[in-house]
């Protein structure tokens, strides 16, 4: 699952959304990009989880969906 977090900004913000969606399920893999202000989370976790954990580490998350090819969709490259 991908989400954009526009108030992810810095190298401590990133720590921090990390650490907010690993608490949740220490199983579960996530990668950051900070340029594009996007997180893909990857493991047994809801979209619902992840937003929840974030919002409560005080960032706002929204699911990008990944239907291929929305005007929003990067799977292409860019
Ligand atoms: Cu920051």
């Amino acid at each position: 699952m991908k989400f954009k977090i526009v108030d992810m900004t810095c190298g401590h913000c990133v720590s921090k959304v990390t650490k907010a969606v690993v608490a949740i399920n220490s199983g579960i893999s996530v990668m950051v990009d900070l340029s594009e202000h996007m997180l893909t989370v990857t493991g047994d976790i809801t979209a619902d989880e992840v937003i929840d954990a974030l919002s409560d580490a005080g960032y706002s998350a929204m699911e990008i969906k990944t239907t291929c090819c929305a005007a929003d969709n990067r799977c292409h490259g860019g």
